[in-house]
């Protein structure tokens, strides 16, 4: 270590790890906790006889983390992390009337963030990563129903009160995109909506997906603005969004296709960081949607505009882009990883949509800092290490990650030019994930995490990623 590259990253930048409480906690009925849409679509698909999860699985025990917190905040410290994101289960913190505060589910994570603040790691909080109780999906819809506003914003209310004085960063949602695409285009993730009939018997593709981000939207922006008029003077935190999507080249210099770029950035993330930040819809993405896509009332839009702290981003990788997709939900453009001259942009991850680039990474972070004015917080990156899953977890294999070391070693060059030489405004690293967990419709085949996870003991093991990335950090950043 030379000396000049001790502490580069700025005073109090936060650097950890990311979880979400569907993918750690298992527990689905302690401490009063009932069913989210997870819940029901991973054990009733919306199509009988489908397998909505590759592996046929479910969050039902997951990482056991509601038993196992103290092993994973002993996990953290042993990482150096000072700060953790994670996610609170909207239906452990609520009543399945979906008003009342749940005491005992309070009370629970009550104790987990205590923990965390006594050993020095700075809690930030998700509000909403895709469990979205059941009980207001079958009352009105769910997010396809405007009545999920004042709902998500009581609920955050109840988390301010009850957390606020502790968590001094709060994230509403988790990539709203994800939600509308995949939960009612695609149909892919809970709660399973689309208009490919092998996939689910209800829901239409070509509205649904553009009404829900409608409600998304709105209830990010009106609990932040509860947060604002009634918490933030007490408990000064910051608070906002994280959206979700890649750094985008052009495949090739065709006109068509350096225009797609721009079209790429719009659907991903302009679809809802434009209304966010710049107070309007992307203009390709209105001409693309037209009449589908709802507007807001001019009340609406002032309560939208400005309303997030930062820029909340989950990045995992870099596409090249060409014009002429198919998918109105991309810009009708199309993404891929192979050069014209027939090499690979990077290492191929154990999912078909990741490979390591890392220069796109720091590329990224400086067009969101330019484009959105705001401090950029990496609310996750991480890699999927191919075959990880059929290793034997007898011997070392599983905890020498060499991809994922690769990767990170590329991602936080990234990170550290970007800050360093091109003067990007970044203050938060969140490392996917702390733990190997659910991960969604791959079920456990796929693992994320730099701790190894036994399924069958539960036993944690600490990969070679996690010593990785406590060195680059002690290096890096200031205690
Ligand atoms: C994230 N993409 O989603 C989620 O927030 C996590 O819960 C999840 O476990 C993690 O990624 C790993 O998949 C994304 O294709 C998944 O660009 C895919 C993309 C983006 C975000």
């Amino acid at each position: 270590m030379s000396s000049q590259e001790i502490h580069q990253l700025p005073q109090g930048f936060l650097h950890g790890f990311a979880t979400a409480a569907y993918q750690i906690e298992g527990s689905p009925t302690a401490v009063g906790r009932h069913p989210s849409v997870w819940d029901t679509y991973t054990h009733i698909p919306p199509v009988p006889g489908t397998r909505p999860i590759a592996d046929s699985s479910s969050g039902d025990v997951a990482t056991d983390s509601f038993n196992r917190w103290r092993t994973d905040v002993q996990l953290l410290k042993e990482y150096g992390a000072n700060a953790y994101r994670f996610s609170l289960s909207w239906s452990r913190v609520v009543k399945e009337d979906g008003k009342t505060p749940n005491v005992e589910g309070i009370k629970w994570y009550r104790a987990f963030i205590e923990e965390l603040v006594k050993e020095g790691i700075k809690p930030a909080v998700t509000l909403y990563h895709w469990d979205l109780p059941q009980v207001l999906h079958d009352r009105y819809g769910g997010w396809l129903s405007r009545d999920v506003v004042p709902d998500f914003v009581s609920y955050a209310k109840i988390c301010f009160e009850a957390f606020g004085d502790l968590v001094k960063h709060w994230i509403t949602l988790n990539e709203p995109w994800i939600v509308s695409v995949h939960g009612y285009g695609y149909g892919t993730f809970a709660p399973g909506r689309s208009s490919d009939r092998t996939r689910s018997a209800e829901g239409d593709s070509t509205t649904e997906p553009f009404i829900v981000a409608r409600h998304l939207i709105l209830s990010h922006a009106y609990a932040v603005k509860l947060y604002r008029d009634e918490f933030h003077a007490t408990q000064g935190g910051v608070i906002g969004i994280t959206l979700d999507g890649s750094w985008y080249m052009p495949y090739d210099d065709t006109p068509e296709n350096v225009e797609a770029v721009q079209t790429a950035f719009d659907s991903r993330f302009g679809w809802f960081a434009d209304p966010i930040y710049k107070g309007h819809y992307p203009a390709s993405v209105k001409k693309l949607i037209g009449d589908r896509l709802p507007d807001f009332s001019e009340e609406e839009w002032k309560v939208v505009k400005g309303s997030s702290d930062f820029f909340g981003v989950n990045t995992y990788t870099s596409n090249l882009v060409q014009s002429g997709g198919s998918e109105e939900y991309n810009g009708k453009i199309k993404t891929g990883f192979i050069r014209p001259d027939g090499t690979q942009l990077g290492t191929q991850a154990h999912v078909s949509w990741l490979q390591t680039y890392g220069p796109g990474f720091r590329q990224l972070l400086g067009y969101l800092y330019k484009t959105y004015k705001k401090p950029v917080y990496v609310t996750e990156n991480g890699f999927a290490v191919k075959d990880e899953n059929s290793l034997s977890s007898d011997g070392d294999d599983v905890v020498n990650d060499t991809d994922r070391v690769a990767y990170y070693r590329d991602y936080t060059k990234g990170l550290l030019e970007a800050v360093t030489i091109d003067g990007v405004d970044v203050q938060a690293y969140f490392a996917w994930s702390l733990l190997d967990n659910f991960e969604w419709a791959e079920g456990y085949r796929v693992r994320f995490g730099v701790t190894y996870v036994n399924y069958e003991t539960q036993e944690r093991r600490p990969k070679a990623s996690s010593k990785f990335l406590k060195e680059w950090f002690e290096q890096h950043a200031q205690a």
